[in-house]
């Protein structure tokens, strides 16, 4: 592209003076300069200077059915002609939207029959904690208020989605409304000790039955959980602890709120990760994979319980978007699903899946930085540490992380780094070719970074 005076367009300066981006220190951003990506075609990105990476993060979590699927635009184009906007308030719909309500009530798991939508994961989980106050308001109970999280929990950056995840750095900055609570995430690795994974998972679980009984059940709205912790660190809890969890919240009353927006439409092995884990939810919120990220969406799937009661009982619910129930947003998402299903995207995640972790087993199992290599799906996580024996994080936590993270885009791989633990989760399209590929990088990165870590910094 070329700017006004026929000279090309220099995006990095562009973008410095007038792009404020998400989850970013700008003045560490300007000095090294933006990624401009500019296309992406299967499972890779291509940036400005023409590098093909392979994205192992699928975007944001989200580009599950990867990229340039013509059937999503055919989809969108298709809607937009047809119909590119009208709301969903005033006791009136469009027919995707309702026929997206129908087919997430039919693969969602039992008794999840109706769907409200938004736009984006914060706003789903907002949603779902409001329908929870109105919920026992409804019945009677309006202290019945606070919402049990974990630490390392994530569910948006709105204030409330802030307020209910477990990231100190948001609470910090606005992040911190009245009645939230978290409570130790079920992080084996990181804080089992010498217990062994079922033993603590069982223990993990315990802290929230703890934390009811300290507050009473009677101030208690939900409990939200992802099925396993995504943004904190692909925290796999063991599976002793949803079980207990599922009782836990059966015995006191309190909702069971499953954030599915990292884990639904796959990722996990399972359609949803409440199929995966065996959770019993209430609500549900829903994102990211509903249109593997082509456009805005997300839902809150409420089970019968809590529906009866809106239905029944609340009057008018006063909340909603603009877009809820956007009809291109719903036409992708059928398209998406269309996608996923036909093309038996699910159980492909758990059998390649199974084929990454073995390939990562056998390339760094025994690398002395390697302390744990975990996964369910396309989903997982390789623990960098100081002490492989011992499980110990480095001293100043985060920066070999960095460092890792830097040598993947290097050698053509997207991987995160969350504090030390290096994650993934690629699209559910990744062939046996690609899985090997990005093991070779992720193998390389990681020795390249053990010697660097060697030669510079202290453990
Ligand atoms: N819940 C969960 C479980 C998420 O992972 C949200 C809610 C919020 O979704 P929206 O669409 O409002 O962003 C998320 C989003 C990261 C990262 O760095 C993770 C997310 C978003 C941005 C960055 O891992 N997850």
């Amino acid at each position: 592209m070329l700017d006004e005076v026929g000279g090309a367009v220099d995006w990095q300066a562009l973008d410095a003076a007038h792009h404020l981006h998400p989850f970013t220190d700008h003045k560490s951003l300007h000095e090294s300069g933006v990624r401009v990506i500019t296309g992406a075609d299967g499972i890779f990105l291509i940036d400005a200077q023409g590098n093909r990476i392979l994205d192992g993060m699928a975007g944001l979590w989200c580009v599950n059915a990867g990229y340039s699927r013509r059937e999503l635009v055919d989809a969108a184009a298709a809607q937009m002609t047809k119909l590119p906007y009208y709301n969903t308030f005033f006791k009136t719909t469009n027919e995707s939207v309702t026929a997206l309500a129908q087919r997430l009530a039919r693969i969602a798991p039992a008794g999840l029959n109706h769907a409200f939508f938004a736009c984006s994961g914060s706003e789903a989980v907002d949603t779902a904690l409001r329908i929870s106050r109105v919920f026992w308001q409804t019945l009677g109970k309006p202290s019945k208020k606070i919402v049990i999280g974990r630490e390392y929990g994530y569910h948006g950056s709105t204030t409330l989605g802030a307020s209910a995840g477990g990231m100190v750095d948001m609470h910090r900055q606005g992040g911190d409304m009245p009645n939230f609570v978290q409570v130790l995430p079920p992080y084996w690795y990181g804080y089992g000790g010498q217990m062994p994974p079922e033993e603590f998972g069982r223990y993990a679980a315990q802290q929230v039955e703890d934390k009811i009984l300290e507050l009473g059940a009677d101030n208690i709205a939900a409990f939200i959980g992802e099925p396993l912790q995504g943004a904190g660190g692909v925290l796999i809890p063991p599976e002793s602890y949803w079980p207990e969890i599922n009782r836990i919240c059966k015995t006191h009353d309190i909702l069971l709120i499953a954030d599915e927006v990292i884990c639904g439409f796959g990722r996990t092995g399972k359609m949803f990760g409440s199929d995966y884990f065996g959770i019993k939810p209430d609500m549900m919120t829903l994102a990211k994979g509903i249109t593997s990220g082509y456009l805005p969406l997300s839902a809150v799937m409420v089970g019968d319980r809590v529906a009866d009661v809106m239905i029944e009982g609340a009057g008018e619910f006063y909340h909603g978007f603009t877009y809820s129930g956007h009809p291109v947003s719903c036409a992708v998402a059928l398209a998406n699903l269309d996608i996923i299903e036909g093309e038996g995207l699910v159980a492909r995640a758990a059998a390649m899946g199974e084929l990454l972790r073995g390939q990562l087993q056998e390339a760094l199992g025994d690398h002395p930085m390697v302390g744990e290599i975990r996964g369910v799906g396309l989903i997982g996580a390789i623990e960098l540490t100081a002490d492989k024996r011992a499980r110990k994080f480095f001293e100043k936590r985060g920066q070999v992380g960095q460092i890792c993270r830097d040598a993947c885009i290097a050698n053509g791989l997207v991987m995160r780094a969350v504090r030390d633990t290096m994650v993934f989760s690629p699209p559910l399209i990744i062939t046996a070719d690609e899985i090997a590929m990005l093991v070779a990088r992720a193998k390389k990165s990681i020795d390249q970074t053990y010697e660097k870590v060697k030669a510079e910094v202290a453990v």
